[in-house]
């Protein structure tokens, strides 16, 4: 944690008028540190931010992932002209004094600026099937008025980011390291993910065309209205770039159809409810329907069912490595985690056939 005086310093390398009033922790995101920061003007109220400090251990060319979100919020903000809402609706980035969209601190740490989101807020897990659905439909919007993007195809944030085949990969590397000396206490959540191999092979070989894709489409990344509930910001763009319609399709999915805690120890709370499920579904094809191939909707529940299972044995190969990569609070997080991710899996394997059916019946 950084001193709110180391903070406050790197705030006003903002271009931010007033006076530094106070820096605060902020949301529950795995992979920066966030916080709420406040300035004050006299009498004229002030300035309210989200300050991040970016992870470059996982985003190791944060100079070309705030180049991508540049380029994303200028696009939108520009389709959601003459709309009175407008600046609510799309993450708006702060340039620093110097007319850059990051700051580099003294002791070179990357730092990024938005505008606080007032009215409007996240969740952890989803309560309602309201919420599953304003929340899917922001993410199809948000896809959709990415599909004109001009100009060069986006970076790769973090390249090979759901190629699910190299995941496993990876996971059976990391069982093989066993580099925390964990490995004999998952031998049952390793079994799991060993007989379930195939599964990561699903999208990547089916030749589907490839998008500009969100990426990391859970729902504590879409900012829902307090009053109307509609899911009016898609937030947390380090990972937009090059995707599958699926990918950002099964990231929500595995997380606004289940309302338990994606570290939730209780199992039996955790499953796929198909009204949730429903909600995702029509949520989605609302903000998505008119550009998706049928072979992009075909492949939808395959999404689901990758990404969930690729979440699962991230987790998994993360506890086996001494949690190196997500933040952890308490030691056996990332296993839970994992866990969650695995009974989620049985969950929708078991009503497959029913999730295909729903979809076909509302025109694929
Ligand atoms: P991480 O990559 O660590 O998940 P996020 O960009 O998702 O970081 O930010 C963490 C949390 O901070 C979000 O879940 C959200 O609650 C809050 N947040 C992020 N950006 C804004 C914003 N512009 N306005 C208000 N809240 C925000
Ligand atoms: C991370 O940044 P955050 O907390 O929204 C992770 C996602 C995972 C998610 C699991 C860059 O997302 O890929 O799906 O945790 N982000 C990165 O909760 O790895
Ligand atoms: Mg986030």
């Amino acid at each position: 944690m950084i001193e709110e005086h180391a903070v406050a310093a790197v705030a006003r390398a903002f271009q931010i008028d007033g006076e530094f009033e106070s820096a605060a922790r902020y949301g529950s995101g795995h992979i920066h540190d966030t916080y709420s920061v406040r300035f004050h003007e006299g009498g004229r109220g002030g300035a309210h931010l989200i300050l991040q400090h970016i992870n470059t251990k996982i985003f190791k060319n944060p100079v070309a992932v705030m180049e991508n979100i540049r380029r994303v919020t200028t696009h939108v903000r520009a389709k959601l002209d003459g709309l009175p809402d407008a600046d609510q609706r799309v993450l708006q980035l702060v340039p620093t004094r110097e007319g850059r969209v990051w700051h580099v601190d003294q002791e070179g740490q990357y730092w990024r600026a938005y505008r606080f989101i007032e009215s409007a807020r996240t969740f952890d897990e989803v309560r309602t099937e309201r919420q599953a659905f304003e929340a899917a439909k922001a993410f199809g919007q948000f896809q959709r008025m990415l599909a004109d993007l001009p100009g060069e195809r986006l970076s790769e944030s973090i390249p090979h980011f759901h190629d699910t085949p190299r995941r496993f990969a990876d996971f059976e590397s990391a069982v093989n390291a066993d580099a925390a000396g964990r490995a004999k206490h998952v031998q049952e959540e390793i079994a799991f993910a060993m007989k379930r191999r195939s599964v990561a092979g699903a999208l990547v070989e089916a030749g589907l065309p490839e998008r500009v894709t969100h990426n990391d489409t859970k729902l504590n990344n879409v900012m829902l209205d307090e009053q109307t509930g509609e899911g009016i910001c898609v937030i947390d763009l380090d990972t937009v770039m090059p995707g599958l319609a699926g990918y950002d399709f099964g990231d929500m999915v595995r997380t606004m159809t289940c309302p338990a805690a994606e570290d939730e120890q209780d199992l039996s709370q955790v499953e796929m409810r198909f009204s949730f499920f429903e909600a995702v579904l029509r949520g989605y094809l609302t903000g998505a329907a008119d550009f998706l191939t049928a072979a992009e909707r075909e492949s939808l529940i395959s999404g689901a069912k990758v990404i969930v299972f690729e979440q699962g044995i991230r987790f998994l190969s993360d506890h086996l490595a001494g949690d190196t990569y997500y933040k952890v609070s308490r030691s056996g997080q990332n296993l839970d985690r994992c866990r969650t991710q695995f009974k989620l899996l049985e969950s929708i394997e078991r009503q497959e056939l029913e999730m295909i059916k729903l979809l076909r019946s509302i025109g694929c």
